[in-house]
């Protein structure tokens, strides 16, 4: 089956330009119709080991998630993980099951359909957190690839996961993107040790010496672009971002798919870091995040 272009071509971009009013008006539609990855794509990540989307969500949409933030973060629960220093909410975790449009979210079709194309048609969700990275408070999230942790805490077979951001702040050199290693997730697992003091979330990470070895050879891309951009990494790829100085927030939801083929086969971390119902997630419409809850 050929896939659908994710940018129409130039010709047919002023045709279609000219129906709409606004930006964000056309850049909605288009991701109606266009949410199939292209070959060209899919070549992409498998050398690189990631993709930028920009404008995968639409600033109404983004509008509707940060709505729902507040409340969450001020929830007296361990699943959402405050800072070492300063006590700002670090991560915010099992929001899918906190929260209605969370629940959505993790089965929007612009996540799930690319998801599927690269890791297959049975995907379960393994887990669902906004990383907050306040400004000022923000700390780093060591270089690290998620496999390291899936496997050695969860027993995790197979570097299969996916794992799938959206911006919900614009993200930019200052307030702490990820960086990643373009290629690294093709040089075979890195040497990691368990890093449980330089953060307060405990972590697989990689030490300096592999790092600069990779870095030397494929080099750093920062993730950054507006608010509603979305990114798409593999469970090997070498990544981290350092902490937020900056006075503005940098928040990115985290959505992460493994297939149901490869669950994990160690149970000891709590819920919330790797949730438990294996069922193949399936897609909800396109408008599911502005639509309201159907009545009783
Ligand atoms: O939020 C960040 O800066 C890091 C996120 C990350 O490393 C991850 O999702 O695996």
């Amino acid at each position: 089956m050929a896939a659908i272009q994710l940018t129409p071509v130039k010709q047919g971009l002023l045709n279609f330009n000219a129906l709409f009013d606004t930006q964000s008006q056309r850049s909605e539609i288009r991701w109606k119709t266009a949410m199939k990855l292209t070959d060209t794509q899919l070549e992409q990540f498998d050398r690189d080991g990631f993709l930028i989307l920009p404008g995968l969500f639409s600033a109404g949409e983004v509008e509707a998630i940060r709505a729902v933030l507040p409340d969450l973060f001020a929830e007296d629960t361990e699943a959402n993980i405050r800072e070492k220093k300063g006590g700002a909410v670090r991560t915010s975790m099992g929001l899918h099951l906190r929260n209605e449009l969370f629940g959505k979210l993790v089965r929007h079709p612009r996540l799930v359909e690319p998801a599927r194309r690269i890791a297959g048609p049975e995907l379960y969700i393994q887990q669902v957190k906004v990383n907050v990275k306040a400004a000022f408070d923000g700390e780093q999230w060591q270089w690290h690839y998620d496999f390291a942790t899936h496997h050695n805490d969860d027993g995790v077979p197979e570097p299969l996961a996916l794992n799938l951001h959206i911006f919900l702040d614009d993200v930019s050199h200052y307030n702490g993107p990820l960086y990643f290693v373009p290629g690294s997730h093709r040089r075979g697992p890195a040497p990691t040790f368990h890093d449980t003091t330089s953060t307060s979330y405990p972590l697989w990470v990689v030490d300096r010496g592999p790092v600069a070895e990779l870095i030397a050879d494929g080099g750093i891309t920062p993730a950054i672009g507006k608010a509603g951009t979305a990114l798409i990494f593999g469970d090997n790829l070498v990544h981290g971002s350092p902490a937020n100085m900056s006075p503005w927030d940098r928040g990115i939801f985290s959505l992460i798919l493994n297939p149901v083929s490869n669950a994990q086969v160690k149970f000891e971390r709590p819920e919330y870091k790797h949730h438990t119902d294996f069922t193949p997630v399936e897609p909800l419409a396109d408008d599911c995040l502005l639509t309201e809850p159907a009545s009783q």
